[in-house]
């Protein structure tokens, strides 16, 4: 555990040189809002999706620096998310990532801009040609990212769990909520590190297994944290899920059996690699961080 932990703190230390490049200041009348963009990408985080995107890609030897481009979009996606899932009309969270929230730290209006301009700022990234030298694998990752974050993946799953609040759902649609919720953006790091690489069809398969079964496993993790995790480890209010009347996998399960069930994906998840060598090591390790990890 202590190689993985040392690893994602250097792929983490990485992608936040990469963004604090890509996300410069300009003295405009509009720096208010690169100023809110800054705020809530470079302040903490585990950079999970990054670090997946970073080791996908080194299984296919993919130049360091046109991944970390693609691991600092991720990312960008991933921080617009939280922004606007912790505005009023959303989840309505005044702490994120141990500190104030985007629109508590500027104001609402602020908070809403900085999360299109870092989803748009994603696609632009993504665009330019420092990123892959060929424009077909451009291409393909405009399309994977825009299916997984749209209405068909991230947004499509907040807008269900939106609405099935105090509704009960059976345990396969919130699995299926979660996968679009959670799940498609996990699953798109490692099919970016995939495409980045032009893998083969079975390596590419064999990937997006992998990561389906983890954000699985991750979501539920994350549930556990919701439901028992502690304010200063976790960064957040714990206790929302409940209060909120919140579908989730704990609810629907408890905790003991969630997290059997969490265990069996991760376990599941690690199998799916074996057609890879030893360079799949610290994704191995990966499934059992998202497990066992208490933040
Ligand atoms: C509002 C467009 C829109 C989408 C919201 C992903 C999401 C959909 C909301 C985030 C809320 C949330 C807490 C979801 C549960 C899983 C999750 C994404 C947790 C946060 O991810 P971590 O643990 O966070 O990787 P850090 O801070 O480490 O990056």
């Amino acid at each position: 555990m202590q190689e993985f932990e040392q690893a994602l703190h250097l792929s983490a230390t990485a992608v936040v040189q990469k963004l604090d490049q890509l996300l410069p200041v300009p003295q405009d009348a509009e720096s208010r809002l690169h100023e809110a963009m800054r705020y809530a990408v470079l302040g903490g985080g585990k950079r999970l999706r990054p670090f997946l995107v970073l080791n996908s890609a080194a299984l296919f030897a993919v130049n360091t620096d046109c991944a970390l481009r693609v691991a600092a979009a991720i990312e960008c996606i991933h921080c617009y998310s939280l922004v606007h899932d912790d505005l009023p009309c959303m989840d309505d969270d005044d702490m994120r990532r141990g500190r104030p929230s985007t629109h508590k730290q500027f104001d609402e209006a602020t908070a809403v801009l900085a999360g299109d301009a870092l989803l748009t700022l994603a696609f632009d990234i993504l665009s330019r040609p420092e990123t892959h030298e060929d424009p077909h694998v451009r291409c393909e990752l405009v399309a994977m990212f825009a299916e997984a974050a749209g209405a068909r993946g991230m947004v499509g799953g907040q807008m269900i769990d939106l609405l099935a609040e105090n509704q009960n759902l059976p345990v396969g649609a919130i699995a299926r909520m979660q996968q679009m919720k959670t799940g498609a953006l996990i699953s798109l790091a490692c099919d970016a590190g995939a495409a980045l690489g032009r893998a083969s069809p079975p390596h590419r398969q064999a990937l997006h297994a992998y990561a389906f079964d983890l954000g699985l496993a991750f979501q539920i993790a994350d549930d556990l944290l919701d439901s028992q995790g502690d304010a200063s480890q976790i960064g957040k209010t714990p206790g929302k899920d409940q209060a909120a009347g919140k579908s989730t996998f704990v609810a629907s399960m408890g905790p003991d059996r969630a997290r059997t069930q969490a265990q069996f994906l991760s376990d599941q998840a690690v199998k799916h690699l074996d057609l890879f060598d030893k360079k799949a090591d610290l994704l191995r390790q990966a499934a059992s961080y998202i497990v066992n990890r208490q933040a």
